[in-house]
């Protein structure tokens, strides 16, 4: 199996889930910033759509779509910890927690990656994310992830609320999230990915 990621980027969530679930995987670095591998291949003949990440099967497939990603990674993770059977509550409960991190927090710092999005746009994104980062730290006042173990939802929470520092958000605010923060990053094979992907 091939991830292509680029370090940091939520391809680190499917980065994690793979490590989490002693998956071997070979990695291949994409530079975003011109849309080219290592070796001066142009990423959008490998991904259309030009974004990471990306999961090249042994078949040779090509999927992408980080909560399909991770759903697929979970399914294969041989101890069933990472994601629950599914047709159970708590598929559903994982599999919502998936959904809410995709289109309420990935997709919701999109406007401040961009260096022509307005202030007043810019602030107004912050305002959205720091609702739902207030309704993640509700749910860890009362549970040390957000399930109540280590999940692929986890994964993907972790790499995405961990953009806020990059951006100088503060979570001062959010104790719980940033204490929860705090406990994901100190997973070994967390520290494995990130030490992967030169973040540590
Ligand atoms: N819908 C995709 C979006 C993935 C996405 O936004 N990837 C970002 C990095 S976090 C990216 O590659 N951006 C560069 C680009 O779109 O050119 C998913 O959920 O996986």
């Amino acid at each position: 199996m091939k991830l292509y990621y680029s370090p940091g980027a939520c391809s680190m969530a499917v980065h994690i889930a793979l490590r989490e679930a002693g998956i071997p995987v070979d990695l291949v670095l994409v530079d975003l910033a011109t849309h080219k591998l290592a070796d001066g291949t142009d990423y959008y003949t490998i991904s259309p759509c030009g974004y990471v990440p990306l999961l090249e099967l042994d078949d040779g497939s090509r999927h992408t779509e980080a909560s399909a990603l991770l759903q697929y990674v979970g399914d294969l993770d041989p101890t069933g910890a990472l994601l629950p059977r599914a047709g159970t509550r708590e598929r559903l409960e994982t599999v919502g927690w998936l959904a809410f991190i995709a289109t309420e927090i990935h997709k919701g710092f999109s406007p401040l990656w961009r260096s022509d999005t307005p202030a007043s746009v810019k602030e107004t994104t912050i305002a959205a994310l720091n609702r739902r980062f207030a309704d993640l730290d509700a749910r860890l006042a009362k549970s040390e992830t957000l399930t109540g173990k280590f999940s692929v939802a986890d994964a993907y929470a972790f790499t995405v609320v961990g953009w806020s520092r990059l951006l100088s958000m503060s979570l001062a605010s959010f104790p719980n999230l940033e204490a929860y923060l705090g406990r994901i990053a100190a997973r070994p094979k967390v520290v494995e990915a990130l030490k992967a992907e030169g973040l540590a």
